[in-house]
């Protein structure tokens, strides 16, 4: 158990932003440095879980630093089961800081990103998937991935590769005591055993592909838009992120850097990145947007190809869709529909979808077509989603019960069942944190962010 105090900002960090900043500590001597530096008007009792209203003050000055709030949680009613103290400051950065230095200069230590919840885990506060939808809670960019976070910090994550991994060591019990005492107990009904570990392996194959789609609500997209010159992709960029955010004009050329805009659609985050026009062109600052555009094509995970409707399809624009990498999602939009006459319909040929950025004619069928390719098809499916390190474990737990079910197949000896069977339980209790190394413990906590 560690024996120091760790103390953080626990509030986001932004120059000239929020109204409140905490400086949070936990460890045994937070008390202390509490007392040390707060002090208080009047008669305040100096009580855990109740408010205390004062001033920060430099002990070695007697100069005040902030008036603050301060909140004492004494072991082990606290989030860490440690003793808490939290100063609520004004916000700001310098007197936070300082309040800060004054902390450290009292003993206690800045905190690793994630330590306080490392500290929960450990001293069994939280289980780990728990802890890990804490971070997936603070970091979601969309409702849906918020949602989901709930889900897992409410156990539901917990609870279900639980009971799979408890369902595994019921089969592991039956059969390791077959290895051992095979002749004094009843015999054991070998296709019953196979079919219960085939029913687990389903299952964990279900959560690792509804987790597929779930990284999806959590990571979101970046999405390329591309085309020749003037055919409306700033239009378009504009439209769907409802602002003025790129300069429109009906010069071809106009937009010469990559310009990015962060929207929700339909609970997936993106990161819609607008693009030079690409044609061949003598202007240098040109050239070098055309060279970005280039490169935000080959590394989007989708790209929406545009082309104007009313000049029709031409080579340029097939040239373009060669330069799409196989595998990523491509949409092939065509442009200023309101334009396209009506007896003109071979110039919608090879669009995927027609839409008029002008009107917003063909809008919603573009979004959705376009998260349909990107594999967002059931916006509402997911209820719970494994993050990447969940979905690999639970794969690997999958893959060791296919070897446990070759051995059943080959009707070889029970302890050749339960090698692969002991690691498959051993890949669910390092989801849970029943089974995980310290250095795995590091790695998942230092993703978290200071103060958490
Ligand atoms: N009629 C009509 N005009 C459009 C539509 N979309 C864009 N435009 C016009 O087309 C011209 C070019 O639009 P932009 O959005 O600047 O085109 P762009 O593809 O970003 O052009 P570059 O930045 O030069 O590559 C502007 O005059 C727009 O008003 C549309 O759907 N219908
Ligand atoms: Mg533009």
């Amino acid at each position: 158990m560690p024996d120091d105090t760790i103390a953080a900002v626990a509030t986001a960090i932004a120059p000239g932003e929020g109204s409140v900043a905490i400086v949070r500590l936990s460890g045994p001597e937070a008390e202390a440095i509490g007392q040390r530096l707060f002090v208080t008007p009047g008669d305040q009792p100096w009580e855990s879980h109740r408010v205390l209203y004062g001033h920060v003050c430099d002990p070695a000055s007697g100069e005040r630093v902030d008036e603050a709030l301060l909140l004492l949680m004494r072991a082990p009613r606290s989030f860490t089961r440690e003793t808490v103290v939290e100063f609520h400051c004004h916000g700001g950065l310098i007197s936070v800081q300082r309040v800060l230095e004054l902390v450290l200069a009292s003993g206690a230590r800045r905190a690793l990103p994630g330590e306080f919840s490392q500290r929960a885990f450990l001293n069994g506060r939280l289980d780990l998937t728990r802890a890990e939808a804490i971070s997936e809670l603070v970091t979601a960019r969309s409702r849906r991935a918020a949602q989901l976070a709930m889900a897992g910090l409410d156990g539901g994550m917990q609870a279900r590769i639980g009971a799979l991994r408890e369902r595994l060591l019921d089969q592991l019990a039956e059969l390791e005591a077959r290895v051992d005492f095979e002749e004094d107990l009843p015999p054991l009904d070998g296709d019953a055993v196979a079919a219960e570990l085939a029913a687990v392996q389903a299952e964990l194959e279900q959560l690792v592909a509804d987790g597929e789609r779930g990284q999806l609500l959590r990571d979101g997209l970046r999405v390329a838009i591309v085309g020749r010159p003037n055919v409306g992709k700033s239009s378009l960029l504009n439209r769907l992120s409802c602002t003025e955010r790129a300069i429109v004009t009906d010069l071809p050329g106009t937009t010469r850097d990559l310009v990015e805009s962060e929207l929700v659609l339909h609970g997936v985050p993106l990161t819609l990145l607008d693009t030079a026009g690409i044609r061949s062109t003598s202007d240098r600052v040109e050239q070098i947007g055309i060279q970005r555009s280039r490169s935000a094509l080959k590394s989007a995970d989708a790209v929406l190809l545009l082309f104007d409707l009313s000049v029709g399809w031409c080579d340029d624009d097939a040239a373009l869709r060669e330069l799409v990498p196989d595998g990523v999602p491509l949409l092939v939009v065509g442009n200023k529909a309101d334009q396209l006459k009506a007896d003109a319909s071979s110039a919608s040929a090879p669009a995927d979808v027609c839409i008029s950025a002008l009107t917003g004619a063909g809008e919603s069928e573009l979004v959705a077509q376009l998260l349909t390719r990107c594999g967002h098809s059931d916006p509402q499916g997911v209820q719970l989603a494994l993050n990447r390190r969940q979905q690999d474990l639970a794969a690997a737990a999958a893959v060791s019960l296919g070897a446990s079910l070759e051995a059943a197949r080959q009707q070889l000896p029970w302890d050749f069942w339960t090698i692969d069977l002991r690691a498959a339980v051993r890949a669910l209790g390092e989801i849970t944190g029943e089974e995980v190394s310290e250095a795995v413990l590091d790695r998942v906590f230092s993703r978290f962010c200071i103060g958490k």
